[in-house]
């Protein structure tokens, strides 16, 4: 950093990037590796509302780095005191605050305002403040500026293939001085054919009322002994031009100025009242005319052309004299780094091919709208009865017959709630008693569906499956599962029996047999059931089972789904996901129940609980 007030920039030069913009912000990194600075520009990014001890990834080179982001400015700027420039990306409501704010950091030295449409009454209160505090400004309406090879704001001559071949990595020995943020481009580009290239480029802004005037810069310049030659681009409206007339008069500017006020083609229009794109660039008297400016310019000593087209032969032959008459030496080329390529940019422009990290096959989100198993929604949504058969695409991915998704209904509908009584509404409730939020009250009720249960169902179906489609005699089926010591899944309930059936079991029974073509295994089920209700009432096929066995049969029947299939979708969850699917409404009810009674903290009673004392062998009874 400098404290020489003409000098804004330096390699080192560090600044706070406010209202948080990754691109220009990257940009501005890439810049700093094209010119090999050791830092990066930005030391702070400011973002209202970042939490704290915030930071945002960016990349410096082929590094990753981590900037800090900060709430408000004065934190940024207490937390990077080296950063002297604030680059001004906020809206124009409200770039004047926070560019007043930024011209009261004590560190702060130059405030770049990006932002078009502030009002005038705003921008006259910053200059005012600004000059007193004895800081700069630059802009408003602006792109910024850049020093060629150390220090560029936000977007600034464009893309790094144009920054390259404008040799901007590296400084040459122009100052440059413009209203216009586009035409500064151009001439980065004139400059680069005519010359060695650019010191430092500054635009002004196309207000009427810029913080910082040609005639500010073109002095700055003078003072900076790299800059040789000062090129100036005024415009039609305004007076600032007069300022470098009178600069260049009174001899404050000695350098060669080379200088063109366009606008020229405003007196070729009718009327009086011809108005630019910047709000500044209107004619307004003969005096703020393109002609008269450039006149007064090329009375006080300037080199003026004939024409824009006559700009790039006068900046050749200043610079070729100045070379000639040896009082320049031109700056060496410096070999340019080559910036790494962003993989998103490189793989859409064909240049590398990327292995893919996820595999899809069931919805896709990316066209004019989300197709599922291949169907747009809307076709979906005209010929669908009901979820079915979005379980149907989602989940089988093809269309189940009627008769099918029906069932697959019929089973979220009946399975939705058991009770609160059940494990899964149990932890359901236990957590939203203990204050836990919807989601994490319904995971845990999740938690407990495993093969005791409501997760027996694709147990059950690999068993049905093996016995029915082996021919194992019902009996032999139950006496293997005995002498293997295994619990036959979908067999067997708490408190259901042959005294007290379940109306699900029997409702899900009722309906396939008047709907489905076949039901082989459902009836295989229910001859395992007359062996194990023989044994004990309560051996009924329970709610797991009967959706087991009449899945397969919905498989078998449906003719739909080969033996591999059958196999896989036994084996890998599906069937389990259908009671999953559905408890989840009765999940949801629980925890909102509990919320919505505001029930306390629940602790389960001592007197409940049996307290053993294993290490000395009895009950111990308090
Ligand atoms: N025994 C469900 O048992 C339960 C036997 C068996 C052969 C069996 C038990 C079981 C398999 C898993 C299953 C889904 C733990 C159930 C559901 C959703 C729910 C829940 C709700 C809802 C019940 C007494 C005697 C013992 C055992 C023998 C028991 N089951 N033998 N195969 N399957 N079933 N789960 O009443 O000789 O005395 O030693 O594990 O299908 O989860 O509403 O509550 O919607 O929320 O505790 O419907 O059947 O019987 O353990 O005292 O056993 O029967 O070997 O014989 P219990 P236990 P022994 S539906």
């Amino acid at each position: 950093t400098t404290r020489d007030p003409n000098i804004l920039f330096t390699r080192n030069s560090q600044a706070i990037f406010f209202n948080f913009k990754p691109k220009p912000v990257q940009r501005m990194l890439d810049f700093d590796y094209l010119c090999a600075r050791e830092t990066p520009s930005i030391a702070a990014i400011v973002a209202a509302g970042s939490p704290e001890n915030s930071f945002s990834k960016h990349f410096f080179g082929n590094e990753e780095i981590a900037i800090g982001v900060y709430n408000t400015i004065s934190d940024a700027a207490s937390a990077r005191p080296n950063a002297d420039i604030f680059i001004n990306f906020a809206s124009q409501r409200s770039a004047y605050d926070s560019s007043m704010q930024a011209l009261h950091q004590p560190t702060i030295r130059v405030v770049a305002i990006i932002a078009e449409g502030v009002p005038e009454s705003q921008t006259k209160r910053l200059i005012a403040e600004a000059r007193k505090l004895g800081k700069w400004l630059i802009g408003p309406a602006t792109v910024g500026g850049i020093q060629a090879g150390a220090f560029r704001i936000g977007d600034t001559a464009g893309t790094i293939d144009n920054i390259v071949h404008c040799k901007l990595h590296r400084p040459g020995c122009v100052g440059f001085v413009s209203k216009s943020g586009g035409m500064s481009n151009e001439m980065y580009n004139v400059l680069s054919r005519t010359t060695d290239g650019l010191f430092e480029g500054i635009a002004i802004g196309g207000d009427a009322l810029p913080g910082s005037t040609l005639a500010d810069h073109a002095k700055r310049f003078e003072h900076n002994p790299q800059v040789k030659i000062i090129v100036v681009l005024g415009e039609i409206g305004g007076r600032d031009e007069y300022s470098l007339v009178d600069a260049l008069k009174s001899g404050k500017i000695r350098k060669p100025v080379v200088a063109w006020c366009s606008g020229t083609c405003a007196k070729l229009f009718a009327g009086d009242e011809v108005q630019f794109g910047h709000a500044g660039a209107k004619s307004g008297g003969e005096e703020e005319s393109a002609q008269a400016k450039n006149a007064a310019l090329r009375d006080a000593g300037a080199i003026v052309p004939n024409a824009f087209e006559g700009l790039e032969a006068a900046i050749t032959d200043v610079y070729r004299k100045l070379v000639e008459s040896g009082k320049h030496t031109p700056a060496p080329d410096v070999p340019v780094r080559t910036l790494p390529e962003d993989l998103v940019a490189a793989q859409a422009a064909g240049r590398v091919r990327v292995p893919t990290n996820f595999v899809t096959t069931i919805s896709d989100d990316r066209g004019d709208e989300p197709r599922f198993a291949g169907k747009p929604i809307s076709d979906v949504m005209e010929k669908a009865g009901g979820i079915g058969d979005i379980v149907s695409l989602l989940w089988f991915k093809r269309t189940l017959p009627t008769w099918a998704t029906k069932f697959l209904e019929m089973v979220l509908m009946l399975c939705a709630d058991h009770g609160p009584c059940v494990s899964g509404a149990h932890n359901a409730i236990v957590a939203a008693r203990a204050g836990k939020d919807l989601v994490s009250c319904v995971a845990s009720g999740m938690l407990t569906i495993g093969p005791r249960f409501g997760g027996a169902v694709d147990g059950a179906a690999r068993n049905f499956l093996r016995g029915k489609d082996e021919n194992i005699p019902p009996f032999d089926f139950v006496e293997q599962a005995k002498k293997a010591g295994i619990r036959l899944p979908g067999i067997g309930h708490r408190i259901k029996s042959v005294d007290n059936p379940d109306k699900r079991v029997e409702l899900l029974i009722d309906y396939a047999r008047k709907n489905f073509p076949s039901t082989d295994y459902l009836n295989y089920a229910l001859e395992v059931e007359k062996i194990t209700t023989a044994k004990s009432g309560n051996l009924i096929l329970n709610v797991d089972g009967t959706i087991a066995a009449l899945f397969l049969d919905v498989m078998k029947a449906s003719k739909m789904f080969s033996p591999a299939e059958v196999k896989q979708v036994t084996s890998i969850g599906y069937l389990n996901g259908l009671f999953l699917l559905s408890r989840t409404i009765g999940l949801v009810g629980h925890a909102l129940d509990q919320y919505r009674l505001n029930q306390p903290l629940y602790r389960h009673q001592q007197t409940d609980v049996l307290f053993v004392n294993e290490e000395i062998g009895y009950v111990d009874e308090q």
